[in-house]
């Protein structure tokens, strides 16, 4: 069966701008838990008075109209018209110069559980409005390219009482804010509350000095220094390296606990999900504590790279996030190791979008056409957008990004801007056509690039010839492709692990393109697509000893850890297949380890083996259905083989890697945690738990106790240890969050769904909250072979409760849905499970529009 997708279709190609220009916003919120009342004053005037419109305002259904002037009269209702989501007022009951609209509604923030809009999380009002919640506060036309300044007064006995911009007034009861800045409503922002705040300062370069909290619940206030501490690192970051200063007196972040993503941009008012804000050594692993970081530093980014210069319409959502996301990982790089951080993006890169792009849910970076656009936050949008911009940069140098990034904030400041603009401005800047570029941006799908070799000995020195091939495979709507722009960096390492020729970048534009080294004295090994330097796949023939010597020589840190990546792909899918394995990733893997000289955290991602997922990936791409039980036996039988070869070597590694003194989440130390707790993985399938359990119960931070309880998770043991946790922490609801997690997520493979299924069932599975939902839905979709298991109980127990949050909080429901994405993938029987949960959600009548296309388009 195929379920038809709804007509409510948008398309890139209908933008028209808005009719009507909007200078000036005022309102009052009156605040109360059932009935707020929220008064909106705009300022508008036709665009063109010759030429009269209707005005079309944007309105959920929740949002209730008490009244409306225009320009302080009642119009006759026969020209006042509300359907579905809008409300109309006639061209005849409009002046046809500047005017003012003036409206009166109530909404009820209580009944509000899908968190869009007005809201209240534990008795503290907050609003989300990217993309389209601000239409359920008030009747207004919600679109990022209606910008206007905004006044707000917030009524309300709360203590805190929190909006855009600068304070202009406090009182009893009353507050006053004024945003100079003309924003578009999906960056309008109120908190109301009882908080407190973790207090600092910054004066800009220019000498602006700004006021920074970090507020939060009483008693939450320890756990947020860090999350200061990023703050600050990142408004000195953007000055030094982007040139970009803050604009307002103050600057506020406040934590909340139900949030549907990870935290939100709106201007001088950000909100976040409490989990990326709040943390300690007790309660915060070093993942934790890295992710806070980049996510204060990309929130804050984005007050340059998103409202200073917003988007024109939401198909431009990657002008934003894409240049956001490319600059928090520059940053990233910057306080961290850049080496890591490549490697650590492109395995997310791989696991989030590669798997998107090569599904029924594939849609280029800018898409063209939507039915709900929160279903467009995507691995695609966010980080291939980020991708398309190293690309950029690597084409145009160092200099040429930093001239175009100049121009653009020059000429586009103020605007809501396009795709177009993004290119013209690098276009203008370095004198380069993009044209072939954009593609990047409009096709969807990842190339497939072929490297064969042709090595021509000679007296005088040999001839390297290297084709390459650019394929990529039809997506959904889109089936011819053209050749991409792809920017291959590549170097030669000679048969002595000597460098003879460093990285330079190659770029093919053809579909078929040779490129030749002559001058060789000896045939070298090519390191290539070196930093992974373009978002492909690459295929070349090579064998295990040449993977093995490049491991051991190669200069560039990412080859250097893909060529170890595709050692031990090697080995488990030989493996998984009932083949013979080779020893070289064993062999090699020990000589790394025992290499004191490299970094411990560059050794951890070499030692992690690739997760079962990836494996799956990599054989449905060699077209070999993948088997999840057959992945799981063979991942668990290679890191017994390792840990039975290398005992003694990562015994000593265990010991040498212990960090003494108190907790720092700081790069160094957090390496040799991971690469400790890497070993720790390891050694727990032949040491019977014993070091995990030791370790769990005298550690006293996150890191360890978590990867503790996970190793012995993993050995279908840990219940103890799982006590304890929840008795240590039951009031914490971060901590509690992991706890739900980490059991389904851990689980041996058969029992995942049963687990998953009893915890459900408790008391404190508190699944409204989004974080305790995904942590225990998405604990299960992440376990590879216990989502996926043979009898289909991991897809019924997801589907399930997709259907239970559907009505609640469509965002979330269609968001966890991608739990399916990857179902074609499968065998007969398991496909044949997965359509049927499918199917179930599809026929659910009333199911919301956001699931609807989901789950459409994955059974299309
Ligand atoms: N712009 C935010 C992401 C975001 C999007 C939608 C949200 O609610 C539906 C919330 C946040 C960012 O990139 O961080
Ligand atoms: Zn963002």
């Amino acid at each position: 069966m195929t379920t038809t997708t709804g007509q409510n279709v948008q398309f890139l190609a209908d933008y028209r701008p808005y009719p009507f220009v909007l200078s000036s916003t005022r309102m009052t919120f009156r605040l109360s838990a059932t009935d707020t009342r929220v008064l909106t004053a705009l300022s508008l005037a036709p665009r063109h008075p010759d030429r009269p419109e209707d005005l079309v305002l944007d309105g959920g259904k929740g949002v209730r109209l008490l009244s409306l002037t225009i320009d302080g009269a009642v119009p006759d209702p026969a020209h006042v018209r509300r359907e579905g989501e809008t409300l109309t007022i006639t061209a005849a009951a409009l002046p046809r110069h500047s005017f003012l609209l003036e409206t009166e509604v109530g909404i009820d923030p209580s009944a509000n559980t899908a968190f869009e809009g007005l809201y209240i999380s534990n008795e503290m009002f907050c609003t989300q409005c990217e993309a389209e919640g601000f239409r359920h506060i008030t009747f207004y036309p919600d679109r990022p390219d209606v910008m206007a300044t905004f006044h707000v007064t917030i009524d309300s006995d709360l203590p805190v009482l929190l909006s855009n911009g600068n304070p202009v007034g406090q009182s009893q009861g009353r507050a006053e804010w004024h945003d100079p800045w003309p924003k578009p409503s999906y960056l309008f922002a109120l908190v109301a509350g009882d908080l407190v705040a973790v207090s600092d300062s910054f004066t800009t370069r220019s000498g602006r000095k700004v006021a920074l909290n970090v507020w939060v619940r009483p008693g939450d206030q320890d756990r947020a220094g860090f999350a200061m501490e990023s703050l600050i690192k990142s408004m000195k970051w953007d000055e030094d390296v982007y040139g970009r200063e803050y604009d307002l007196d103050v600057f506020n972040i406040v934590a909340v606990d139900d949030f549907n993503m990870g935290a939100m941009e709106n201007k001088g008012l950000n909100i976040f999900n409490s989990k990326l804000v709040l943390a300690s050594p007790e309660t915060a692993t070093d993942g934790d504590y890295e992710r806070i970081e980049a996510v204060i530093a990309h929130e804050y980014f984005h007050n340059w790279t998103g409202n200073r210069i917003t988007c024109r319409d939401w198909f431009q959502l990657c002008l934003k996030e894409g240049l956001t996301v490319f600059r928090d990982q520059q940053f990233t790089s910057d306080m961290r190791s850049a080496a890591v951080k490549r490697i650590e993006d492109v395995q997310a890169l791989r696991a989030r979008q590669f798997r998107e792009d090569q599904g029924p849910l594939a849609h280029p970076p800018r898409p063209d056409r939507y039915e709900e656009i929160n279903n467009f936050y995507t691995a695609t949008v966010y980080e291939k957008g980020a991708e398309v911009i190293g690309m950029l940069k690597r084409l145009v140098g160092d200099d040429g990004y930093r001239r175009a990034l100049d121009l653009y904030f020059n000429r586009h400041d103020g605007d809501a801007a396009t795709i177009e603009d993004w290119l013209k401005v690098f276009e203008d800047a370095t004198g380069r056509d993009l044209t072939q570029f954009k593609r990047w941006y409009t096709d969807a799908g990842t190339p497939r690039l072929t490297m064969a070799e042709d090595w021509q000995p000679a007296e005088a020195g040999g001839t390297l010839a290297l084709t390459f091939t650019q394929e990529t495979p039809a997506t959904p709507r889109q089936t011819e492709k053209l050749p991409r722009v792809i920017p291959i960096a590549l170097g030669l390492i000679g048969p002595n692990g000597d460098e003879v020729a460093p990285t330079q970048v190659l770029e093919m534009t053809e579909a078929k393109q040779s490129f030749t080294f002559d001058g060789l004295g000896a045939r070298p090994v090519v390191s290539v697509l070196r930093g992974f330097s373009a978002p492909v796949i690459l295929s070349r023939r090579l064998d295990d000893a040449t993977r093995a010597f490049l491991l051991a020589h190669d200069t560039d840190p990412f080859a250097r850890w893909e060529a170890g990546r595709d050692l031990a792909l090697s080995a488990l899918i030989a493996a998984s297949q009932g083949q013979p394995v080779t020893r070289d990733y064993v062999e090699a893997i020990g000589r790394l380890i025992a290499d004191d000289s490299a970094d411990p955290a560059f050794r951890a991602l070499c030692l992690s083996l690739p997760g079962e997922e990836e494996i799956a990936t990599r054989l449905f791409n060699q077209g070999i259905t993948p088997d999840p039980d057959a992945i799981h036996a063979a991942r668990e039988s290679l890191a017994r083989d390792l840990a039975e070869t290398h005992l003694d070597l990562l015994s000593r590694l265990y010991t040498a890697m212990t960090v003494e003194g108190p907790y720092r989440p700081d790069a160094a130390d957090a390496a040799r945690r991971s690469l400790r707790n890497a070993v720790l993985a390891l050694l727990t399938r032949i040491d019977g738990g014993e070091r995990a359990e030791v370790l769990f119960g005298v550690t006293g931070n996150m890191t360890e106790r978590i990867a503790a309880l996970t190793a012995l998770l993993r050995r279908g043991r840990g219940q103890a240890e799982l006590t304890a946790l929840h008795d240590l922490f039951a009031d914490n609801r971060l901590v509690m969050d992991k706890w739900f997690s980490v059991q389904p997520m851990a689980a041996p493979p058969a029992q995942a769904a049963q687990v998953a299924r009893s915890l459900s069932q408790r008391k404190d599975f508190d699944w409204k909250n989004p974080n305790r939902f995904r942590a225990l839905i998405g604990g299960l979709s992440a376990n590879h072979a216990g989502f996926h298991a043979a009898d289909g109980s991991g897809y019924d127990f997801v589907a399930d409760w997709l259907m239970r949050m559907d009505p609640v909080n469509p965002q979330i429901a269609a968001r966890m849905s991608t739990a399916f994405e990857t179902w074609t993938r499968y065998d007969a029987g398991r496909r044949a499970k997965a359509l049927a949960a499918l199917e179930r959600i599809a026929a659910v009548q009333g199911l919301s529009k956001n699931t609807r296309e989901m789950v459409s388009r994955m059974i299309a």
